[in-house]
């Protein structure tokens, strides 16, 4: 009886190790993802203000029509149109220019 019990309490603890094992794992594997989430943005922070500040040639912090349009090597009226539409759609405190914050590249 006494040994029976003994193997019993055994497999309990090697269960409760297994889950342990699993929580922990789980644990790493989420740590893991948030962190590849984090630096992603951060790259993603990273490329979009390389893209502004080569954008922004008077570097005033501010992309004007001008600066878009000569920036993105656009040579026809549709392509400069789309841009002003893009510049119209993505200033959202309409004062005709893109800041930063309003400035996402990948929209
Ligand atoms: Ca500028
Ligand atoms: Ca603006």
């Amino acid at each position: 009886m006494f040994t029976e019990n003994k193997f019993f309490r055994m497999a309990v603890i090697r269960v409760f190790l297994v889950i342990g094992l699993i929580l922990a794992d789980l644990d790493d594997t989420m740590g893991f993802l948030r962190k590849r989430e984090k630096s992603e943005q951060e790259l993603d922070n990273e490329a979009r203000e390389a893209v502004f500040n080569q954008l922004d040639t008077d570097q005033d912090g501010y992309l004007s029509l001008e600066e878009l349009q000569t920036g993105y090597g656009s040579t026809t009226d549709g392509v400069k149109e789309k841009i002003a539409r893009d510049l119209d759609k993505a200033d959202t405190n309409e004062d005709g220019y893109l800041e930063f914050d309003e400035f996402n590249p990948t929209h």
